[in-house]
Parts: structure tokens; C-alpha cells; sequence
């Protein structure tokens, strides 16, 4: 029994976007309507093809680059997201943190003695490369269900080895098929080619399963259109080779977040990436 497989998150996206039009019922979640599939899962064959390329849907690779570096920072901070878009305020409880969503802060937090759960992860696979439990929840017992903002729609993420290739599972209570679903596949599967990375093992296969895929009724015709769309690039990225790219893209994004110089030498993989940012900063500032 196999979950259906795709070799880009461009054609998973359509293949799921059609799925919940079609079949999909609708329920009204804290009175907003949508229409929602419950239990889907997909595999990603090549967890590097995660830019959307849809000019209909006209993802922002800033937007997933700043989330992406916000995480790989351990921030909480809200100002940091919402200069990317301002749809980050709505999820904090306080107007300055990011309770639930906070994954990268979750993951990277580092103990009194040195540990994080980033590297209990890796050295459990270190250990016992078949191992079953390098797996982390994001939900937790004390959660305010009813007044928080923010619930972490990421119920847990796990890392197996297997024909000594690094597959990695993201499981999600809730995904916003729409919008949220591609920036949520960029930043697990870029994580899962950063754990490849710290265990010096090639990338395997990337799982997404989700509890209750939904699609927003105001996003329902821009969904049938992309839906219908000839899916033809593979939006794929090309491969992180070291850790230290990802240092020079964390530098080089808060200086241009901070409307700083950038005084990092940015190699062949980050450039690229840097110079979206740039151009992000341009239009931010444009009158
Ligand atoms: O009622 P609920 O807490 O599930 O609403 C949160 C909304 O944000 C849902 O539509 C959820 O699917 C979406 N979302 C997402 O798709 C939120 C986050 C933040 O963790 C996410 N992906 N990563």
C-alpha cells in the first residue's frame, strides 16, 4: 500500500488542490467555511522540487526563505515574519512572540548542557541508524485549545534511514491546502536536507500526511485554475552542500531584513537566494 508519489511539490500541489474540490466537504472550523479531505498523505520523490512555480497561485520564495531562516534561527519574534507578511500577526496571542508555530525554536533550543533536540535527533540515527525514534511532537497536553492563537499545525516530524538514505515524515492535525501547505513542505523537506547534511547521508524521500487538508472558500476558483494548469517545471533546487551556505544565508537575510549591508561572502547556492531578498527589500521600500 503506497501514498501517491510525486517527483515535484508543483505537481503534488495540483494532484491535491483538484482532490479537495472534487471530494472534498464542507465544514465551517471556527465559523469559516471550507471544503476539507480528512487522512491525506503524499511523497515527494525529490524533496528539492518544493518551489511553486504556478503564476496563478504566485507563491513568495522570500516569504519561504525568511520563514525558512526564522526557524533555522530558533526565533519566536513576530516583527521578523511580518515583514515578509503581515498575515503572521493574527497568530500571536501577545503581539511580539509566536507561541505554537515557533518549530525551529522547538527543535534548535539548546539545553544547559550544550543538547537540543536537533542533535538528540541526529545522534539516535548516529547510534542506531534503523532506528524508529528520531521523532519529535509539537503538540503538547497544556495547549490553550479554545483561546490560543496559535495551535501548532505540525502535530510531529520524524527522521528513518532507510536504504541509507535519509526519508523524513512530517505529520500535520491541520494544513491550509492553499497557502499554507507549500511553505510547510519547503521548510520540512529543506530541514530534512539539513539533517542529511549534519549525518552525512544522501537524501531519500520526503512524507507529508495531514488530518485535515482544507481549502478556504475565497480560494476556490484560484484553486480550480490552478488545478487545471499543465504542471511543467520541477521547481527544483539545487543542493545545500555544507552547513555553512545556510550560515551565510542567515547573515546575509537579517542584514537585508535590518536594511544593513550585506558583508558576507555569499557563495554559488545563496546568492541566487540572497538577490530574492534583495529584491523583496526593493519593492518593501518602493513608494
Ligand atoms: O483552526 P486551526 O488552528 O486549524 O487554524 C489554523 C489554520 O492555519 C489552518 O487553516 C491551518 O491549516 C493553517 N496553517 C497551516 O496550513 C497554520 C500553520 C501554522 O503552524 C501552518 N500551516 N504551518
Amino acid at each position: 500500500m503506497r501514498q501517491p508519489r510525486f517527483t515535484s511539490l508543483n505537481s503534488a500541489y495540483a494532484h491535491l488542490l483538484k482532490g479537495i474540490l472534487d471530494d472534498g466537504r464542507e465544514v465551517s472550523p471556527r465559523g469559516i467555511r471550507t471544503k476539507e479531505l480528512l487522512g491525506i498523505g503524499f511523497v515527494l520523490t525529490e524533496p528539492r522540487a518544493r518551489i511553486l512555480t504556478s503564476e496563478t497561485r504566485r507563491w513568495s520564495l522570500p516569504l519561504a526563505l525568511g520563514e525558512l531562516c526564522w526557524h533555522l534561527r530558533g526565533s519566536s519574534d513576530v516583527a521578523s515574519l511580518a515583514y515578509y507578511t503581515k498575515a503572521w500577526e493574527k497568530f500571536s496571542d501577545d503581539g511580539t512572540s509566536i507561541a505554537g508555530s515557533c518549530y525551529g525554536k522547538k527543535l534548535f533550543a539548546t539545553s544547559p548542557a550544550g543538547n537540543s533536540t536537533w542533535k538528540r535527533l541526529a545522534t539516535v540515527l548516529r547510534t542506531d541508524p534503523d532506528s524508529r525514534r528520531a521523532a519529535v511532537s509539537f503538540l503538547s497536553g497544556s495547549d490553550d485549545l479554545s483561546n490560543s492563537r496559535d495551535i501548532s499545525c505540525v502535530s510531529s516530524i520524524q527522521f528513518m534511514i532507510r536504504g541509507s538514505k535519509l526519508d523524513m515524515m512530517t505529520v500535520m492535525r491541520s494544513n491550509d491546502a492553499f497557502l499554507g501547505l507549500p511553505y510547510d513542505v519547503f521548510l520540512f523537506s529543506f530541514l530534512q536536507e539539513c539533517m542529511g547534511l549534519e549525518l552525512g547521508c544522501p537524501l531519500g524521500e520526503y512524507h507529508h500526511f495531514v488530518m485535515s487538508l482544507h481549502l478556504y472558500e475565497k480560494h476556490l476558483d484560484r484553486a480550480k485554475a490552478i488545478s487545471q494548469e499543465l504542471q511543467t517545471s520541477s521547481g527544483l533546487m539545487p543542493p545545500l552542500e555544507s552547513l555553512l551556505q545556510i550560515q551565510e544565508l542567515l547573515s546575509a537575510e537579517e542584514a537585508i531584513r535590518s536594511g544593513r549591508a550585506v558583508n558576507v561572502v555569499v557563495d554559488a547556492y545563496s546568492d541566487p537566494l540572497v538577490r530574492e531578498l534583495v529584491e523583496y527589500r526593493k519593492r518593501l521600500s518602493a513608494p
